[in-house]
Parts: structure tokens; C-alpha cells; sequence
């Protein structure tokens, strides 16, 4: 089997034959075809297979109502006690909805959590996790809040109140292995979903990860699930893949992900990327403390979009917009 990993570009200088990625605002014109049993090779586009090409290139339908030909912030709004950075700040509803409708004017999407996934964290009993989410998305609607509301769950019967609370999205950081009922749920819901990679439970996915090749096993396992999904009725074009940072990766697992992002393109739908203030960000840019890893977290984000991520999943929102503000100002992108 052999993988196209486009080489994204945003130079002015761009030439002839090139591509734009996935409808958005890279463009390339040179593919790395990475194999398992071999070396990679650079391939100009015009030799690539028409199908290839047009995967790679088509523009991403809209998700959740969002145009996804810029990129797009994800605000994380976790009601949690225990969330490794925001835990235990934004449990009160009160608290809760004040911080949506800060993050609101920044945010084009507003990711709602009630368990934390953070290594090591323990399993929240169902009718917990809804008394938590689902009165907030609830408030925020009455509030008269329009931005979309994603529901960060493993759990279809999270995922089905939320939704009937006014949640448009799942984000399943189990891509739908944890819960038997969720692909069904959203199916029939007609809702579209984030399917990310993961292994193991939170519980003990840091104990050892190991990979014959990441990226190319993280390809493989969201390319299986996304198969899966759709055949439990979830069209393709209701499909966002994550190759699920931090969740039983080391720094070095996680940066040949951040590296090769562009290749998720290769599965014909859309990318976020989920990097904010985790752990390694903490390693490599040597800030112990999660809250302060904003710099750091910005770093990673820009990267992504340079790559074409069409999503990214951020704590500082504020701070990311800014950010994203002058790296499109600077890269000749329009807002
Ligand atoms: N990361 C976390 C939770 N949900 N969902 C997606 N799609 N991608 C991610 O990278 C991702 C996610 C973990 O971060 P956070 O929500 O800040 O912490 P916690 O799990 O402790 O609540």
C-alpha cells in the first residue's frame, strides 16, 4: 500500500501544476508516497493517479455548518473537576457559560467535555457526564448563543442529550470503539463527527506506546474507522479525523504526527489537530505549569495550519486568533 503525503506549501511563488490542498489555502505540487516496505519517494502531481489527486485536492464540504476553506478554532470548555488544565474552573454552570460566551467571540466551534481524558484519568458514570454537558449546551442556547457546539464524549447517550440540547457535533476521542451504540446514535442523529485516534483507555495508554511506524499506523487505524462509520450509516462527508495527540504517544510520536500531518488529507476528509497545552509542549518548551503553555501551544497550532489542518482544538482562543490572524495576514490568506 502506498500513502500520498502532499508536501503543503503557502509560498507566493506557487507554480503551474499545483494543487490546491484540500480546496483550502495550501497548495502543492510535490507528493511524498510513503511505504512500509520501502524508501519514500517525491512524486510530482502530474504523475500522480487522477484519483489520488482529486482526494487530495477536492474542497471539504462543510461540517457542522462551517466552511472549512479557512481554518477554523476550536474553543475547549471542559466542565470537569479534574481536566489536566482547565479542571475544576468551568464545573459551576454559572462559570460555565461565562467562559462559552468569552471563548464565543473567537471560537468557531465550542467543544463541551464533562471526563477529562487525560492520562491516567477514571471513567465519569454516564448520568454524571450528561448533568454536566447537557444543562450547559441548554443555557447557552437559551442564552441565545448561535456558535456550534461540539459534545467531547465516548458515550452515545452523552452524545444523543447533548445533541438534543443543542449540540451539532460528537467528538469521540475513541472514534467510536468505546461505545457499541455511538456510530448508530450519530448515524441516526445525522449528526457529523470527529473520529480520533487512541489506544487503550486513558487509564493506561501512556503505560509503553509503541508503533511499527506512527504515522503510518495512525493513517491505517483512522482509515479503518472511518470504513466502520460509514457503515453504520455516517456518511463520509460527516467524517473529521484527529491522529489524537498525546493519547498514547510519546514527544517523539507526537511530533513525527505534527510533522506529517498533511498525510490525513490523504483520507479524503477533513483534519484538527489537538495539541493544546499538553504535556509534551510542556517537555519541549520546558513550562511545567499546563495554564502557561499558551506560547507553546500557538507554536504547534500554526504548524498544523500550515499543513492545511482545517480545525484546531485550542484552550486560548483569544490568544490563537490573534496568532492565526497575522500567520494568514503574513501568508497572503484571506480570514
Ligand atoms: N484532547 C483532549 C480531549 N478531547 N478531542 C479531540 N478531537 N482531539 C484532542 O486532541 C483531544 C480531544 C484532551 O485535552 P483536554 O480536553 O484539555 O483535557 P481533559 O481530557 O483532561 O479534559
Amino acid at each position: 500500500m502506498e500513502y500520498y503525503r502532499p508536501i503543503a506549501m503557502t509560498d507566493a511563488a506557487r507554480p503551474a501544476g499545483a494543487l490546491p490542498l484540500a480546496g483550502g489555502w495550501c497548495w502543492f505540487a510535490q507528493v511524498e508516497v510513503l511505504r512500509r516496505d520501502g524508501p519514500a519517494r517525491l512524486v510530482a502531481v502530474g504523475d500522480l493517479p487522477g484519483e489520488v489527486r482529486d482526494r487530495l485536492s477536492a474542497p471539504r464540504p462543510d461540517f457542522g455548518g462551517l466552511g472549512l476553506d479557512r481554518p477554523r478554532i476550536m474553543g475547549i470548555l471542559n466542565v470537569t473537576p479534574d481536566s489536566f488544565s482547565d479542571g475544576g474552573r468551568f464545573l459551576a454552570p454559572d462559570a460555565a457559560l461565562a467562559q462559552a460566551q468569552a471563548m464565543a467571540q473567537g471560537a468557531d466551534v465550542l467543544d463541551i467535555g464533562g471526563e477529562s481524558t487525560r492520562p491516567g484519568a477514571a471513567e465519569v458514570a454516564m448520568a454524571e457526564e450528561i448533568a454536566r454537558t447537557a444543562p450547559v449546551i441548554a443555557a447557552l442556547r437559551a442564552g441565545g448563543l448561535t456558535v456550534p457546539v461540539s459534545i467531547d464524549t465516548r458515550k452515545a447517550a452523552v452524545a444523543q442529550a447533548a445533541l438534543a440540547a443543542g449540540a451539532g457535533i460528537v467528538n469521540d476521542v475513541a472514534a467510536t470503539g468505546f461505545d457499541p451504540a455511538m456510530a448508530s446514535t450519530v448515524a441516526g442523529a445525522g449528526a457529523p463527527i470527529i473520529l480520533m485516534h487512541s489506544v487503550k483507555t486513558p487509564a493506561t495508554m501512556q503505560d509503553d506506546p509503541r508503533y511499527e511506524d506512527v504515522l503510518l499506523d495512525v493513517f491505517d487505524f483512522l482509515n479503518a474507522r472511518i470504513a466502520m462509520a460509514e457503515a453504520a450509516g455516517i456518511p463520509r462527508a460527516r467524517i473529521m479525523v484527529d491522529p489524537g495527540i498525546g493519547f498514547g504517544k510519546t514527544a517523539a510520536h507526537n511530533l513525527a504526527l505534527i510533522r506529517g500531518l498533511s498525510l490525513f488529507h490523504d483520507l479524503g476528509v477533513p483534519v484538527l489537530l489537538g495539541a493544546s497545552r499538553k504535556r509534551f509542549i510542556g517537555t519541549i518548551g520546558r513550562e511545567d505549569v499546563a495554564e502557561a503553555r499558551m506560547p507553546g501551544s500557538v507554536a504547534v497550532a500554526l504548524a498544523g495550519v500550515a499543513q492545511g489542518a482545517q480545525m484546531l482544538r485550542v484552550h486560548d482562543v483569544a490568544e490563537t486568533r490573534q496568532a492565526l490572524r497575522l500567520w494568514q495576514a503574513v501568508n497572503g490568506v484571506d480570514e
